[in-house]
């Protein structure tokens, strides 16, 4: 897949937390989600040692292949590497992304997450392919998040990068799920500033149904997302 071919309207970013996955395997529940529509895969796994990483990932990119949706591993480009898959994922404390894009080359897809205006300032100029802006809330997925934007916030950042003349595709972060995917987009100015789409972790990877939470919420995104 073309890296500018990617679709980032549903992002699934992953969870191997026991009281997500509740027994069922990592894989069925992507598999699920992919089923539903999710347009894009980032294995995000804080706790396995290298060797299980790579077991997982390897997986995971058979099952995303067969769907032609792009699997990109949070934090881990030697993981990324090891497996061949189409990218990495990386924060602000995470190797740089001039290095990750030295290691990876230049077809990979490297999305980087920002929280300010300078940072997606900074990921832009540095050649990252998108970037995840957050948190839009806080959120039990992930404690030390240190800005919580808010719409509003997300809205700043947006707006900022338009006004330079910076486009880059864009997905917003942080508790967004059924109830609230629309007014995030509306609010954050995204049918204007061409917010992608967003990214999720526990509406699907914590759903009984994965694959009808993934559907839902493409519904529910289409009629606020500018069409491509
Ligand atoms: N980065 C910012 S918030 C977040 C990450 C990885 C977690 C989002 O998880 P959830 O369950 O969709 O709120
Ligand atoms: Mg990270």
């Amino acid at each position: 897949m073309k890296k500018q071919d990617v679709d980032y309207t549903l992002y699934l970013v992953t969870d191997s937390r026991p009281e997500i996955l509740r027994g069922r395997n990592i894989c069925d529940v992507v598999e699920a989600a992919l089923k539903g529509g999710v347009t894009c895969v980032q294995f995000r796994d804080k706790t396995s040692d290298t060797g299980e990483l790579i077991r997982i990932a390897r997986e995971l990119h058979g099952i995303t292949r067969r769907y032609n949706v792009p699997l990109l591993i949070n934090d881990r480009v030697d993981v990324a590497l090891a497996v061949g898959c189409e990218g990495c994922h990386v924060g602000q404390d995470d190797i740089k992304l001039e290095d990750a894009r030295r290691l990876l080359g230049p077809d990979a897809i490297i999305g980087v997450s920002a929280s300010t205006l300078e940072q997606a300032v900074e990921a832009y100029k540095g050649g990252a392919d998108y970037l995840g802006i957050g948190a839009v809330y806080a959120t039990p997925t992930k404690t030390n998040t240190k800005n919580i934007l808010g719409p509003e916030g997300v809205r700043r950042v947006l707006k900022g990068l338009a006004g330079l003349r910076y486009s880059i595709p864009s997905v917003c972060i942080g508790g967004i799920n059924t109830t609230n995917a629309q007014s995030v987009i509306t609010e954050s100015g995204g049918a204007n500033f061409w917010l992608n789409g967003i990214a999720v972790v526990s509406v699907i990877m914590g759903a009984d149904d994965p694959e009808q939470v993934a559907n839902g919420l493409l519904e529910l995104l289409g009629p606020v997302l500018p069409s491509k």
